[in-house]
């Protein structure tokens, strides 16, 4: 791959990540605002990898994923392209070339290290050099979780209340090496998930009568979630994560028609994680919009965590991640 030193050329390498505190409901569908702060963590296993290439010559975008062209999804690539351009004063055309090294959209956060390694290589790409922060607003608008991948470790995003977005940015919270905390994730079915994130949570915030609920509830649990991480207290970041997704899945469930992202393998992943910690074993669970459970472990406790979701029967696969840094040119 070329390298950021080429002109009109960069890669980067961004992580997925999962929050903690989830952001489930949008407070500006434009401008890809949230309703909620959340809190999450970058992992280093599981990467986006995307060369941004200029190429004048084009009329329109060209997008590749994980080698095949992806017309369909060319318009929000774009549209998150189009921010830098417009900061650059061109509106030369891209080609993109994007490779997960993980099953894409199938609730393991594809599309939040898919944009900020997209916005960190079309930034070098272009000739920008974007703040951190910038990064992280450009970001939020290809994709709301996108604005956290931008930063490793330990990551607060911030809901904000600018009309433009301007204070809807994420944040680190902790460096990975500060809390080496670990991740297992129990991979429960493959393929594409049935309905995404953004519709799910669209439908969640229009038909769910606890919708208001969740959206009230959130800065209890960021607070406690900080203070956790802060003092490096698994048992109380273990009770609020457990306790947040739960309510977020409550929301979802009961919007109409109602969404379900959990097979039966999902729940007995979630027994098994609960059973742990009761026995002493440090380690909670979180689910996100799909049917994957990602347990996360106190420095030494993977082995045997892996182990126990390993014989977990509807178990597909397991993956299992460190934290990671923040999205880097290559
Ligand atoms: C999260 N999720 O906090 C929550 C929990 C899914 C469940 O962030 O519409 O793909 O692109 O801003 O970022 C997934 O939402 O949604 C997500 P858009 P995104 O990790």
């Amino acid at each position: 791959m070329a390298t950021s030193k080429s002109e009109g050329r960069a890669t980067a390498r961004a992580g997925a990540n999962f929050a903690l505190v989830k952001y489930w409901g949008k407070a500006d569908a434009r401008l890809n605002v949230p309703a909620v702060g959340s809190i999450s963590i970058t992992l280093d296993a599981l990467f986006t990898e995307t060369e941004v290439e200029l190429a004048p010559k084009l009329a329109a975008d060209e997008l590749t994923l994980d080698g095949k062209r992806r017309v369909e999804d060319v318009a929000k690539i774009s549209a998150c392209v189009d921010l830098l351009r417009r900061r650059a004063g061109v509106d030369t055309r891209v080609r993109v070339s994007s490779r997960n090294n993980f099953p894409t959209g199938a609730g393991l956060a594809s599309s939040a290290s898919g944009f900020a390694a997209l916005v960190r290589a079309a930034e070098s790409a272009l000739g920008l050099a974007l703040s951190a922060r910038e990064r992280s607003i450009v970001a939020r608008q290809g994709s709301g979780s996108a604005a956290r991948s931008v930063f490793g470790g330990f990551v607060e995003m911030h809901a904000g209340t600018a009309a433009d977005g301007g204070d809807s940015f994420a944040e680190p919270l902790l460096e990975a090496k500060e809390w080496p905390l670990e991740v297992v994730i129990a991979v429960t079915a493959k393929g594409e998930k049935e309905t995404g994130s953004r519709s799910g949570m669209t439908r969640s915030a229009s038909s769910s009568p606890y919708y208001g609920a969740w959206v009230s509830g959130q800065p209890p649990d960021l607070e406690a979630a900080r203070a956790a991480i802060r003092a490096h207290d698994f048992g109380s970041l273990a009770d609020v994560a457990e306790h947040n997704c739960l309510k977020m899945h409550a929301a979802a469930l009961a919007a109409r028609p109602p969404l379900v992202y959990w097979n039966g393998a999902t729940v007995d992943c979630l027994h098994a994680v609960r059973r742990m910690r009761a026995a002493g074993v440090p380690v909670f669970f979180t689910i996100d919009a799909g049917p994957q459970l990602k347990a996360v472990c106190a420095p030494g406790a993977r082995a045997e965590v892996e182990r126990t979701l390993r014989a977990v029967p509807g178990v597909l696969d397991i993956l299992t991640s460190a934290l990671g840094a923040g999205a880097e040119l290559r």
